[in-house]
């Protein structure tokens, strides 16, 4: 790698080379300097954004200096690369999190109060980058923290939507979806114009003889559109690397706006031609785990592949290596089966630009993939009509026929005696129209596959892909359990635990070793230690129930039990028997008598999500969770026995104030549904105890934490397609309990009843999918021995305390060392000091 300046010049660079804030003063010069200049504010129109702005910017300078020499150090090392491909990255906000990497938090909040200002009000200005749904793209913005921290050299691919996921707002108690533009201000990126690739969609292919003979083929005609590279910086935490996350943008290509049409006055079709190819990259779809094969989103999908592997090869390419080295040098892990189109890309560019033959291509895209499948939902599943694909990519689809006629050739050579294996394993569905199945087509491709705790990874091997596992083998199948990274979801959420943890751990070592934490068992029984931990659980409630205040009117009990499920609202999380028990509590509560009444413990219920705009079903699940509040809540019989909050537009940053207030969080998913789950995993960290399934990862945190810190109920995944059998057959009996709360909805006890009576139905009558009403005594008797086991405090903090130091196994530390090892087949790459041995001579 060449310097650009030359050797005699670098004497004055190198002196004028910025030199990073260190004291209050100078973070006070460098942000009243940011305020004044870059944003044109001044001393009588700075308000709290525009604080924020210049904070951003003072800390953004560090970062970035960090960055470069992070950059220039891999560069000259030029050992093997991580490259994250994920549709989704829920970063949240990032300046509390800078500031925790680069240091100097103090040092601001010094700064800004000596400017006047506070920074806790500095830091929640920004606006959450929430560029994905759910715990999919939230385990992405974890693992890259993961990454940085543990000095893996690593990108992320994404898309910058100019839309993330929707801000929710409820009005009338229903749900109202409202665009989020998050882009008017946004420190964090640096628009890249001088990286562009060019896409092409749509055309058709040539095939010819080239001058030695051979076929090749040759994607033609179309249309271009043009993708921008946007950078993030992603710093580590207690190191200077800073890796980095690429979000591509869509633009129209250079020569696509038509110069003659806007000059002949055309400007309206002109423009609009524009506007057209800046879709793709304009919103983010809102579903989550569910699959609609929409043409906008496969553009996505291919755009944002095919940008991503141009900027992988190009950077390969720029080393001379031959292609053999290819996979030594990269490793590319898709993120469920929305980057799979990057398969037959890789094995596109090698054919047909790079002239590699089939076989030499094909061994070279397998070594360079991993596939991480996250559900096995069938309705998650991605499938793209073939018709589709052709019309759009035809290269891409007579490719995937020659990876699944070359697959299909292997399997019968060694299975030929089972025909019908074929048409089950075939990437082509036979139905009409034909499908190809993404996810089949992501196994075939990738050396490793992995699930994402035990359960799921051994069902993935006995259902979707069980077919694959005698093809290939089991080796090909992994584990990798998913973790939460403990900087964000333990310090920045909840800085007092932090701070009392490290004044007992000897220092926030813990925050890079969470296994560290085991030694607060020494101090359970410690009565000052106990009681600070209490404390600071309150303070939490407390904090909680201030938010709630403002946003919803309600005044709650921070004293009480704070009963809380925050999640995406879906069938299978099965947010309705959550407020089934509601129901059947309030209920019960009415017919108590005052001495009843005085043994009861006190609760709170908390629900927060969103519904995919479309599922009809999850939105009359949060309607009936406000009717309930709204009735309840005004009931003056039950008081403070009882409330039902419902927080509107949960979020990345409504979670960090969420999951430190919990007593008891709900995971009670239908078993075998939920593949890990990983709120679960941050509610426990933070000190709360949770109610659960026998499902996810919440297996593997009672075999961490010990099954007396957990309240299991519910039947097991094994036995659910018997029980589901016994519905359709007529072979059950509606649980009584719960035939009473239904019949409190059906008197219109909560609104007009005719509302909900799809949700009710649906187990009624129809099957009852996700065993409901099978759970549901099991589900009511355990909130029960919660209530008993909430009013000895002693053993319920013990029971906290013990779980705390138990969880140092779901870091996303150990996570992403795991599939480094396992997977990738990388190594870290310490950060040099100065940047880079070599980099001024
Ligand atoms: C989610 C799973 O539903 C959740 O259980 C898991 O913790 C998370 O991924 C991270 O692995 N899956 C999704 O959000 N979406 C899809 C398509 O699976």
């Amino acid at each position: 790698v060449e310097a650009s300046i030359p050797e005699p010049q670098r004497a004055a660079w190198n002196k004028y080379a910025p030199k990073p804030f260190e004291s209050a003063e100078e973070f006070e010069r460098e942000t009243v300097k940011h305020i004044e200049t870059t944003l044109a504010r001044s001393l009588y129109n700075c308000d709290e954004l525009a604080a924020y702005g210049g904070t951003a910017l003072a800390f953004r300078d560090r970062l970035v200096i960090d960055w470069n020499k992070t950059q220039q150090n891999q560069t000259f090392a030029d050992q093997k690369r991580v490259y994250y491909l994920s549709l989704e990255f829920l970063m949240g906000r990032a300046l509390d999190n800078a500031m925790l990497n680069v240091g100097h938090k103090e040092t601001a909040k010094q700064g800004l109060s000596d400017l006047g200002f506070r920074v806790e009000d500095i830091i929640t200005q920004e606006h959450d980058a929430a560029l994905g749904n759910g715990g999919l793209g939230r385990l992405a913005a974890c693992f890259l923290d993961s990454l940085a921290s543990l000095n893996y050299p690593a990108w992320g691919y994404g898309l910058r939507y100019r839309y993330g996921i929707f801000k929710q707002e409820i009005i009338d108690g229903y749900q109202v979806e409202v665009p989020d533009y998050w882009l008017d201000f946004n420190p964090w990126e640096f628009a890249r114009h001088d990286i562009t690739v060019d896409i092409q969609f749509y055309g058709h292919v040539n095939k010819y003889q080239d001058d030695e003979g051979k076929m090749v083929c040759s994607w033609e005609g179309g249309e271009i559109v043009q993708a921008v590279a946007f950078d993030v910086p992603i710093p580590g935490y207690g190191t200077p690397t800073t890796n980095n996350l690429r979000l591509w943008a869509s633009k129209a290509a250079s020569g696509e706006f038509d110069f003659q049409k806007f000059n002949s006055g055309e400007y309206e079709s002109s423009v609009a031609d524009q506007q057209r190819a800046e879709t793709i990259s304009a919103v983010l779809y809102p579903n989550d785990n569910l699959e609609r094969g929409k043409e906008l989103r496969l553009k996505q999908q291919y755009f944002w592949c095919a940008a991503s592997l141009y900027d992988i090869v190009r950077r390969f390419k720029k080393s001379k290596r031959p292609w053999k080295d290819f996979p030594n040098q990269v490793a590319i892990q898709l993120n469920d089966t929305h980057p799979t189109l990057a398969i037959p890309e890789l094995q596109r560019i090698l054919i047909d630009q790079e002239g590699l033959d089939w076989d030499e291509a094909w061994s070279i895209v397998q070594k360079t993939f991993g596939y991480t499948n996250h559900t096995v939902l069938p309705e998650a599943l991605e499938k793209w009509s073939v018709p589709l694909i052709q019309h759009l990519l035809p290269r891409h689809l007579q490719i995937i026929y020659d990876i699944n006629l070359n697959f299909l050739q292997y399997v019968e050579r060694n299975n030929p005696k089972d025909r019908d294996l074929l048409g089950r394993v075939s990437i082509i569905e036979e139905s009409n129209p034909k499908m190809v199945r993404m996810a089949y087509l992501a196994v075939i491709g990738s050396h490793k596959v992995n699930g994402v705790a035990e359960l799921h990874s051994d069902l993935i091997k006995t259902t979707i892909f069980k077919d694959f596992v005698k093809i290939y083998g089991p080796d090909k199948f992994a584990n990798v359990t998913n973790g939460i990274t403990p900087r964000r979801w333990l310090h920045q959420a909840n800085p007092r635990l932090s701070e009392l943890i490290a004044s007992k751990l000897g220092g926030y070592g813990f925050l890079k070793d969470l296994t560290l934490l085991h030694k607060l068992e020494a101090y359970v029984d410690d009565k000052d230690f106990r009681k600070e931990f209490q404390e600071i659980k309150y303070a939490n409630k407390v904090r909680l129930a201030r938010h709630i205040k403002e946003v919803t009117g309600v005044s709650v009990n921070p004293s009480a039990l704070f009963d809380i499920q925050v999640k995406r609202i879906h069938e299978y999380k099965r947010q309705q028997l959550n407020i089934f028990g509601v129901i059947h509590r309030y209920l019960a509560i009415k017919k108590m008598s005052p001495e009843e009444k005085k043994k009861m413990t006190p609760r709170v219920s908390i629900f927060g999500g969103k519904a995919a705009p479309g599922y009809w079903m999850a939105k009359t699940v949060i309607h009936l969770i406000n009717e309930v509040g709204r009735v309840v809540n005004a009931d003056k019989d039950v008081g403070d026995l009882l409330k039902v909050i419902f927080v509107e537009d949960y979020n990345v940053s409504k979670a960090e104030i969420i999951c430190p207030a919990s007593d008891i969080s709900e995971h009670i998913s239908t078993a075998g549904t939920e593949a890990s789950g990983t709120s679960n995993m941050k509610f426990v960290l933070n000190g709360g105890l949770i109610i659960g399934t026998c499902d996810g990862a919440n297996i593997e945190i009672t075999r961490e934490i010990g099954e007396n810190n957990i309240f299991l109920f519910g039947n097991l995944a094994e036995d659910v397609d018997e029980l589901r059998h016994a519905h359709l057959y007529g072979n059950f009996q509606l649980d009584k309990e719960l035939e009473s709360v239904f019949d409190a909805i059906r008197s219109g006890m909560f609104g007009d009843a005719g509302q909900f009576s799809a949700l009710v139905n649906g187990i009624v009558e129809h099957g009852d999918y996700y065993l409901v009403s099978d759970d549901f005594a099991s589900y009511c008797k355990t909130h029960d021995m919660i209530d008993e086991a909430y009013k000895d405090q002693e053993e319920w903090v013990t029971k906290c305390i013990t779980a705390v130091a138990r969880m140092g196994f779901f870091s996303s530390d150990r996570c992403i060392d795991e599939y480094a090892e396992m997977i990738w087949n990388v190594e870290p790459l310490q950060p040099k000091a100065d940047g880079v041995d070599g980099a001024n001579g």
